[in-house]
């Protein structure tokens, strides 16, 4: 394989690297890429180097085809190949008047036009059609229609066609964006709208360009800074800086003053070498304390003579032979966090009584196992470096008053199951005083930075320190988080659970549409201030960054999109960007484990759980009842929003015949009783449960539960359900993660769960569980109908996807590596910020001013709560 490219170079070779195909250019340069056909030089972008492989030069832009070099040629030529059928196509497209077409729409409308005359290979063949299976949506203004095309994930580019000429011009982001305006504003859009742009920011910060390598940020960024900080000695001056000056609470650890300078580490360390070698492994720190000191060792190093051992000979090993690899572990080892704050500001945050009520849900859940697990994995590590720091978390919450019987208005919980973490809430206040209901987390934003201010106040009382990680949760706590890594000057991990703007479809375009009710303005802004000023962030699965082969990631979704009248984004976010790591949650062990672990079982509550699911009693926490409790159970448990789509699986159980035949349906959510709810979307999925029950004669095969805020007897219950040889269903429209999922699972329930977002990443299909779409019912009834068949015939075939789902979680879904690989990219990412310029001042600047000038007035044009019933 022999390519020329331009500038002259010579490409003799190419190498699988890897998985990657590389091509070398020269002994030192290189370049990574999809098959070569399909590459073009031209198309470089940028490139980097990496200190063992050479120089990597980054494609610019990829098509799905090898014979174009632009989309526009690509897109034109396509056009060509079907001309007659597609002036049909387009106008059909028109007849639907001005508006937004998503991929599946453009392609149920080229299905209905072209003449299938061959097979259905021969349509998938089709020129055109591989255009629109690559488009995530199209905008119709009569004469043209424009396409925006995601040949990949996290790859975008913008065409537009003449419907009548069938010709086609490429489009720029800011172009695409203007004429999708013109929905809305006519013509009448302003070419003066501001438009943001943080691309420039990180131009020459090299990022991975393939899809795959997207959320695996702190493997590149390790790779790419050490090739720089070991090019020769005098760039390994900042670790040696680092060394030298870390301390905690005002005491040096790792090294001191004896250590000046390169040469003389590496001597310390090979005398400490020696040293160690002639001591029992087991020796403990303080009967050699003394002796390191005098090398030049301080603190933080390990808790026995091997445990310094290994740390030495990793230094050792970096100074000599760098890896980026064997450095990531050592800095993942150096003590850096002891004090860590963690924001959630909305909501009831509690540890009893919440779950259930608004705005109360998986996010709770994950921050407190995620306390749990961070705090026994710190007190390790701690224990481990051969320190007697004491850790802190502190969770940073609101402090709503009325509380409705909640701790709510307590100003410091301690988190049960823990010795070092507290709740510590903070109320939401204004001139007028401070608020003493809940409020919505759409009506929070007003309150945000008089409440970060105040947050700050009490941290420093509670932790009589600075953090050394701040970590936000949502929107809002994203957002306060990033106010407060700023003031501090800390790094910030952000999480972000759920971005509302995938779960509303069009709500930027429209945002006006949304405003009164949920203030989409205010929290798209701030999602953006908060993305781009985290030093960090971690998602729980890879499509919530960048989609799947089909799907539009969460926050892909932000690379760019348009409020018109406000402002324009050209470059929101980079998916590629370093920063995203993908460190999925999993579920509490001590809770959630298998079914089959009889030693474990918390038989005492299977009368209470037998009293939810087989009484006769209809009240307000249980109505329906199964008349055959030999019947294998369909269960599902979630939130009673419409997203959830718990009346769905109840419509799709009760019109199947053959599914009512073979299992029991049941379903715990929300309330049974409408007037005891208070939530506008939930009355109405209440109202349509009892007249479900009612339309299609549900008594004896479902039973409906009232929401369950017992942790303990929910685990034993979907264990239970195990015992039943049922299922678990999750089917929800679109869910962001799904802990119900993980939950399920690693009780061995076999689990069957929505395709759309988190849960079709958790599941292998048909190997440790099964996906559903929920917008095809009948599909769904008819997978549980063979399921259960099939096990029928073949009990060991349930055995087997539970076995599969569990060997799943046990791989991929635990708060132990969860919490191990959270507390290594906090360390790495902190000393890379440390020792770089990673801190970005130009973005940050950037970004204080987006906030003052759009952020605080749209905050403060939402109109304040009250307190009056
Ligand atoms: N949950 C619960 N009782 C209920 C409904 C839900 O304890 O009646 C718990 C459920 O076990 C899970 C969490 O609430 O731990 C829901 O998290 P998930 O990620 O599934 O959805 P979210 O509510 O965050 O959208
Ligand atoms: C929010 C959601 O909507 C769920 O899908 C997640 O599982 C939960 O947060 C925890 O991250």
């Amino acid at each position: 394989m022999e390519l020329r490219l331009e500038r002259g170079f010579h490409v003799p070779e190419a190498h699988h690297l890897s998985g990657r195909y590389a091509l070398k250019i020269s002994p030192t340069v290189f370049f990574t890429s999809p098959p070569p056909s399909v590459f073009l030089v031209r198309h470089f972008s940028s490139y980097y180097r990496d200190h063992k492989n050479g120089v990597f030069l980054q494609p610019r832009k990829i098509m799905p085809t090898g014979r174009f070099e632009t989309m526009r040629e690509w897109v034109h030529d396509a056009i060509s190949a079907q001309r007659n059928e597609l002036l049909s196509l387009f106008s059909r497209y028109v007849a639907q008047g001005k508006g937004i077409l998503q991929s599946h729409q453009l392609i149920d409308e080229f299905l209905k036009t072209v003449k299938v005359d061959g097979t259905t290979e021969d349509l998938k063949n089709r020129p055109f059609m591989k255009v629109l299976q690559s488009a995530e949506e199209a905008i119709v203004l009569p004469p043209f229609v424009a396409l925006a095309i995601r040949p990949r994930p996290g790859v975008r580019e913008y065409v537009r066609v003449n419907v009548y000429e069938l010709s086609v011009d490429h489009l720029t982001v800011s172009e695409y964006l203007r004429f999708k305006e013109e929905l809305v504003n006519g013509h009448a859009n302003g070419n003066y709208l501001l438009e943001l742009d943080f691309e420039p920011f990180n131009a020459t910060f090299p990022r991975p360009t393939r899809s795959s390598s997207i959320g695996n940020g702190v493997q590149f960024l390790n790779r790419h800074l050490s090739s720089i900080m070991f090019r020769n000695k005098d760039s390994l001056e900042p670790l040696l800086e680092f060394l030298r000056t870390h301390k905690h609470d005002g005491r040096a650890m790792m090294l001191n003053d004896r250590i000046q300078n390169i040469r003389t580490l590496q001597e310390a360390l090979a005398r400490a070498e020696e040293f160690l070698s002639k001591l029992p492994l087991a020796t403990p720190y303080s009967e050699f304390e003394f002796e390191l000191q005098g090398m030049g060792f301080e603190r933080g190093w390990g808790d026995t003579a091997q445990k310094v051992s290994e740390m030495v000979h990793l230094l050792l090993d970096i100074l000599q032979a760098p890896d980026p690899s064997v450095l990531e572990t050592f800095l993942g080892r150096i003590p850096m966090v002891f004090n860590v704050v963690i924001l959630s500001p909305h909501g009831y945050f509690g540890q009893a009584n919440v779950l259930g009520l608004p705005d109360t849900g998986g996010q709770v859940v994950y921050i407190l196992d995620q306390v749990r697990a961070l705090e026994s994995e710190m007190l390790l590590r701690i224990q481990k470096q051969g320190l007697d720091v004491t850790p802190k978390i502190l969770i940073v919450t609101r402090l709503i008053p009325e509380a409705e019987g909640t701790t709510c208005n307590q100003r410091l919980e301690k988190v049960s199951g823990t010795e070092h973490a507290h709740i510590l809430r903070i109320p939401f206040r204004t001139e007028k005083g401070i608020l003493r209901k809940w409020i919505s987390r759409f009506d929070v934003w007003p309150y945000l930075e008089t409440f970060a201010e105040d947050a700050s106040n009490e941290i420093a009382a509670e932790l009589q320190s600075v953090p050394n990680l701040i970590i936000g949760n949502y929107s809002d706590g994203n957002l306060v988080a990033s106010l407060l890594a700023c003031k501090l000057g800390v790094i910030q991990c952000n999480i972000a659970h759920a971005l509302e703007k995938t779960k509303y479809p069009e709500s930027d375009i429209y945002w006006r549409n949304h405003e009164d009710k949920y203030h989409f303005a205010s929290q798209f802004t701030a999602d953006l201030i908060a993305m781009n000023n985290a030093d960090f962030i971690i998602t729980s699965t890879y499509q919530e960054i960048a989609g799947s082969k089909n799907k539009v990631g969460q926050y892909e979704s932000h690379t760019a999109f348009t409020l018109p009248g406000l402002y324009r984004v050209v470059h929101g976010i980079n998916v590629f960007d370093p920063k995203f790591n993908i460190v999925s949650p999993g579920a509490d062990m001590t809770i959630y484990f298998p079914y089959s672990d009889k030693e474990r079982r918390l038989t005492a509550l299977h009368e209470s759980i037998e009293e939810l699911l087989f009484s006769s009693e209809q009240n307000v926490e249980h109505v329906g009842f199964l008349s055959d409790q030999l019947k294998p159970i369909i269960f599902s448990m979630a939130r009673l929003d419409r997203v959830k789509n718990l009346t769905g699986l109840v419509e799709c159980y009760a019109k199947n015949s053959k599914l009512r035949e073979v299992a029991n349906l049941v379903v715990v959510g929300g309330y049974v009783d409408v007037n005891q709810s208070r939530d506008r979307e939930e009355m109405a999925e209440i109202q349509k449960m009892h007249s479900l029950i009612k339309q299609y004669g549900l008594h004896g095969e479902f039973r409906w539960i009232a929401a369950q805020m017992n942790r303990a007897r929910n685990g034993e219950l979907y264990r239970y359900i195990a015992d039943t040889k049922g299922v678990f269903v999750q089917p929800a429209f679109y869910e962001a993660f799904g802990l119900t999922v993980v939950e399920s699972m690693t009780c061995g329930l076999p689990t069957f769960a929505t395709c759309h977002g988190g849960p079709a990443e958790i599941i292998e299909n048909g190997v440790s569980g099964f996906h559903i779409d929920p917008y095809h019912p009948e599909q769904l009834a008819t997978t549980l109908v063979s399921f259960f068949e099939t096990c029928n015939a073949d009990p060991s075939h349930w055995e087997k996807i539970s076995d599969g789902g569990l060997k799943r979680i046990y791989e991929r879904y635990t708060w132990k590596k969860y919490s191990e690989r959270l507390l290594t990219l906090a360390g790495v990412y902190s000393f890379w910020k440390h020792v770089s310029k990673l801190e970005r001042r130009e973005t940050r600047r950037y970004l204080e001013m987006f906030y003052s000038l759009k952020y605080r007035d749209l905050a403060n044009s939402i109109p304040l709560a009250t307190d009056e019933h």
